[in-house]
């Protein structure tokens, strides 16, 4: 193992004599914080095959221990989300003080409404009155979670959308999903927010009723400030320019949080910058160039782990974060400013590149050791022995509710 924290020192002289404000940037690693979703603790896979996994979370007990043990670890994660039925219990209060217990708190609320057989054809847009209805009343029982809970974030995805042309009406779907949209937005808690996902396609093949940032986006102003928009780093068309999208959004406000992934080909789940670590740094470099305006993003892990270990993917996950955070941190913005103004493309460019080849790793070795937690995280998690005793303690059994592919 390389001793990164030996290496600090010349770090931090060559970032202080770049003219960054190094106390500023330790402060800021300090606070960043990362969601862990409940469902990327348990088994899941693709259509194919489910590969169980030993020790895998079979239930939201499970999950919230597997939570806490990745905040101990990173110091960066002391929320996770749920996904309501998969993670529903009897006494919601109960399960708030376990989470507290187990040293995370509980975040986002995700509803589910594409699982019953009932969703078919589409769930707030389906053209079945009655289907709506059900929809409608199960967004809303998410919302009386929320309260229970002390969750402030009430994170929709649907799966709506058409397979044939003709198969139904674009406009009345869209209709549909205004007037639902609207009905839960009344049930929100007192200084909650509603974050409307969208992703382009899957498992819809033919029209997607919010398929775009632009579709949120529109819903989200129509229904009012409590209304932002969730972007998903998986969630778009080879090619797109997340950071452009995340910089419109945070300029207009209505920037509401992230489900950070990475993909190669379409919604792949992957770790969080393993294929696309220029990217993720480019959406940070946008949330630090937003200061205050970014202050309320919720910034959240969505993943869904096929073949690797869970709990080291879902560290690794919090890790490429905290790297990509960290890189944008050091950017140069006055001579970024600078070279704008003066039309220096490659200047501009370079400035960047600069801050993006930096190797970081000695500076968040230091942090971690400010923060008490482990220099090394994986090294610490590869010999500390609780995924050998989840594996013992729980088999491998794969577990019934849940996203299992
Ligand atoms: C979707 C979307 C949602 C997630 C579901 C399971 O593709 O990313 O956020 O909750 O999958
Ligand atoms: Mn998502
Ligand atoms: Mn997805």
């Amino acid at each position: 193992m390389v001793d990164y924290l030996a290496y600090y020192p010349a770090l931090a002289e060559q970032l202080t004599a770049r003219g960054v404000d190094l106390p500023g940037v330790i402060a800021a690693l300090q606070h960043q914080q990362i969601e862990t979703p409940s469902w990327g603790y348990g088994n899941s896979g693709t259509r194919f095959k489910v590969f169980a996994w030993p020790g895998a979370a079979r239930d939201v007990h499970e999950k919230l221990a597997d939570a806490g043990y990745v905040h101990r670890l990173t110091g960066i994660a002391p929320s996770v989300a749920l996904h309501i039925p998969w993670d529903k219990v009897d006494d919601w209060a109960a399960l708030k003080q376990e989470s507290e217990a187990r040293g995370v708190r509980i975040g986002a609320s995700n509803p589910n409404v594409f699982q019953d057989e009932q969703y078919r054809l589409g769930s707030l847009c389906s053209p079945s009155g009655a289907v709506q209805e059900q929809a409608i009343a199960h967004l809303v029982e998410c919302c009386e979670i929320m309260a229970a809970t002390g969750s402030d974030l009430l994170s929709l995805w649907f799966a709506d959308g058409t397979n044939y042309a003709g198969q139904d009406s674009f406009r009345a779907r869209k209709h549909r999903l205004e007037h639902g949209l609207r009905i839960v937005y009344g049930h929100l808690p007192a200084h909650s927010r509603m974050l409307i996902e969208y992703k382009f396609f899957e498992p819809a093949f033919h029209s997607t009723d919010l398929p775009d940032w632009g579709t949120a986006y529109a819903m989200a102003l129509k229904l009012g400030d409590q209304a932002q928009v969730l972007v998903d780093t998986g969630h778009h068309p080879q090619g797109t320019n997340i950071a452009a999208i995340v910089a419109f959004l945070l300029d207009e406000g209505r920037l509401g949080g992230f489900h950070f992934n990475a993909r190669q080909y379409a919604d792949d789940d992957l770790i969080v910058g393993s294929t696309n670590p220029f990217e993720l740094f480019q959406i940070y470099h946008e949330l630090v160039n937003a200061g205050d305006g970014a202050a309320n993003v919720a910034y959240m892990i969505d993943q869904s782990h096929n073949i690797e270990p869970k709990l080291e993917a879902m560290i690794q996950s919090v890790l490429n974060c905290q790297a990509a955070y960290a890189r944008a941190l050091i950017v140069d913005r006055d001579a970024l400013r600078e070279a704008q103004a003066a039309g220096d493309v490659l200047g501009g460019h370079r400035l960047l590149t600069e801050a993006f080849e930096t190797d970081v790793r000695p500076l968040l070795a230091h942090v971690r050791q400010m923060m008490g937690v482990p220099v090394d995280p994986i090294a610490t998690y590869r010999l500390d022995g609780y995924a050998k005793q989840m594996a013992s303690e729980r088999g491998s059994a794969i577990s019934t509710g849940g996203y299992t592919g």
